[in-house]
C-alpha cells in the first residue's frame, strides 16, 4: 500500500480525551475514530489488526473442533423473555421498538439465541456434542464507557457456545476452549494468565478470566510466577494442561483467595493489574432448561444439554496488545498482528536508485507492505513509522542505494542492519 493514497491520519498532538497509552496511540496512529460516545469507525489500518486477530481466533476455534456461523445483531424481545434475561439485563441493554412496535435489541451476547436454533434444529443425543461460534459486534450500554476500545459500547466479540450429554462432556468442553485460548493468545503475541472468576450476569459455576498483564487494566491480579515462564503448561495432553493451568495459583482481585495465597511460596508471588481479554464459563442446564431445549436420550428419555458460553473481546484485544507492547515512540506490534509486515521508508523520493529500490520492494512485499513515498523529511517518516509500530523499516536512501544496500530496523529492539536488497527481504518474515 502506498502511503500517499492511504486513509492513515496521524496525529502530531496527544488527544485530549485519552486517557492511557493504548487509546492515545489508536488515534495518534489513525487506527481508529470514535463517532458516538463508546462507539469506533475502524479506520484501514485499524481493521487490518482487527482482521489478522480474527483470523487467529478462527483458525484455533476451528481447530478446537467448533464450528463458525452467524448470529444477526438484532434480536427479539421474546427470545430473552423466554430465559427471564430481558427484565433481569437492565439499562446495558440497548432496546429497539420497530414500526409494527415490535420489541427488539441489539444483542448483548447470544446464549439465548443459539439455543433456539439448537432447539429447532438437534433432536437426537445422537447430534451431541456440538460446540458452535461467531464473531459477531455487540452492545453493551456501558454506563462509563472509556479507555477507547477496551471499554467500548460496540465492541467485536468471539462467543462460543457448547452442547453436550452429560456434565463430563461439558468439562471436556471447557477444557478444550481453556487450551484454544491459551493457543490463540500465544499466536497473538501475548502473554494472558487465566483466573478462576465471577459469572455475573452469564450465570453458572466455573469460569474463568484470560487476563494480559499491563498496569492500566481495570482488574487487580494474583498470581504465581509460574505463569510468567510458561514452563509449566508446555504438558502437551489437555487434562495435564489443564489441571496445571487451574492448579497454579492465578485469581482476580474479586476471587482472591488468602488461605490458597499463603501457599504460595513468597519468590513466586506476584501481585499486579490486568486487562480481561476473555472469559469462559460453563452453565449446565440454565437455559436448555428455562427454553425447553432437550434431545432425545437412547432410552427414549428427554436430556438438557449441559451447556458452556465462551468469550474473546476481539476489538478490545487491540487496545490491550498495545497496552501491553509500546514505548514512548509509539507502538511495537507483534508480528502476528501487525497491520503491515513491514514499511518501506523512501528517504530520497525522485532520487532513481533509491526510487527503484523502493518500487521492486514494494512489489516483492504487495499490499502486506506500506510504502512511505510521500515527499516528506525523513525525520517524519521515522516518526510516523515508529508510531504505527511495524515489526521491520526497511530505510532505503541514495547512498546506500547507490550501493545497492538498505537498512533494516527491527521495531522492538531499535537494532539496525545494513544488507542487500536480496538479504533483506528474506530477513522480513512471510
Ligand atoms: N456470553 C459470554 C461468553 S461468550 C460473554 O458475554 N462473556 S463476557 O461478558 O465476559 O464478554 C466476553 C469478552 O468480551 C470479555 O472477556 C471482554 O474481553 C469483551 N468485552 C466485554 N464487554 C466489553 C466492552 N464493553 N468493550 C469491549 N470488550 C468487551
Amino acid at each position: 500500500m502506498r502511503l500517499s493514497h492511504s486513509l492513515i491520519p496521524t496525529l502530531k498532538e496527544i488527544p485530549a480525551e485519552a486517557q492511557i497509552s493504548s487509546h492515545r496511540l489508536m488515534l495518534r496512529a489513525g487506527l481508529v475514530r470514535q463517532m458516538a460516545s463508546g462507539i469506533y469507525a475502524w479506520l484501514p489500518a485499524g481493521l487490518r489488526v482487527l482482521q489478522n486477530i480474527e483470523t487467529i481466533v478462527r483458525a484455533e476455534q476451528d481447530a478446537a473442533g467448533a464450528q463458525e456461523l452467524l448470529m444477526p445483531t438484532i434480536q427479539s424481545a421474546d427470545l430473552w423473555r423466554e430465559s427471564g434475561r430481558y427484565d433481569a439485563y437492565g439499562k446495558e441493554m440497548l432496546r429497539i421498538t420497530d414500526r409494527h412496535e415490535r420489541e427488539l435489541l441489539f444483542g448483548p451476547t447470544n446464549e439465548e439465541m443459539i439455543t433456539a436454533i439448537m432447539r429447532d434444529s438437534v433432536k437426537s443425543y445422537r447430534d451431541l456434542p456440538q460446540m458452535l461460534y461467531h464473531i459477531q459486534w455487540k452492545f453493551r450500554d456501558e454506563v462509563r464507557p472509556r479507555f477507547g476500545v477496551l471499554r467500548g459500547r460496540e465492541f467485536l466479540m468471539k462467543d462460543a457456545y457448547s452442547f453436550d450429554l452429560d456434565y463430563a462432556g461439558a468439562l471436556l468442553s471447557y477444557k478444550k476452549m481453556l487450551l484454544a485460548y491459551m493457543r490463540t493468545f500465544q499466536r497473538l503475541g501475548v502473554s494472558a494468565i487465566p483466573m478462576r472468576a465471577d459469572t455475573g450476569q452469564i450465570g453458572g459455576d466455573l469460569s474463568h478470566e484470560f487476563h494480559i498483564l499491563a498496569s492500566t487494566g481495570e482488574s487487580g491480579v494474583f498470581y504465581d510466577a509460574a505463569f510468567e515462564t510458561g514452563d509449566a503448561f508446555a504438558a502437551s495432553d489437555l487434562e495435564t494442561f489443564y489441571a496445571a493451568c487451574t492448579t497454579t495459583y492465578a485469581a482476580t482481585d474479586e476471587k482472591h483467595d488468602l488461605e490458597a495465597w499463603a501457599k504460595v511460596p513468597d519468590e513466586r508471588k506476584r501481585e499486579g493489574r490486568g486487562i480481561e481479554v476473555g472469559q469462559i464459563f460453563y452453565f449446565g442446564k440454565k437455559y436448555s432448561e428455562t427454553m425447553g431445549f432437550a434431545v432425545t436420550g437412547p432410552d427414549g428419555a428427554r436430556i438438557f444439554p449441559e451447556m458452556g458460553s465462551y468469550g474473546i473481546g476481539v476489538s478490545r484485544l487491540v487496545g490491550a496488545i498495545i497496552e501491553a507492547s509500546h514505548d514512548e515512540a509509539g507502538i511495537i506490534w507483534p508480528d502476528a498482528v501487525a497491520p503491515f509486515r513491514a514499511a518501506i521508508l523512501n528517504l530520497r523520493q525522485g532520487d532513481a536508485a533509491t526510487d527503484a529500490i523502493c518500487e521492486s520492494l514494494h512489489q516483492t512485499f504487495g499490499p502486506a507492505c506500506l510504502y512511505d513515498d510521500r515527499t516528506e523529511r525523513a525525520g517524519v517518516k521515522f516518526a510516523e513509522a515508529d508510531l504505527l509500530g511495524h515489526p521491520w523499516q526497511i530505510i532505503v536512501g541514495p547512498r546506500g542505494a547507490a550501493a545497492g544496500t538498505v537498512e533494516l530496523k527491527r521495531r522492538a529492539t531499535g537494532a539496525r542492519l545494513e544488507l542487500s536488497v536480496t538479504d533483506a527481504v528474506a530477513k522480513v518474515p512471510a
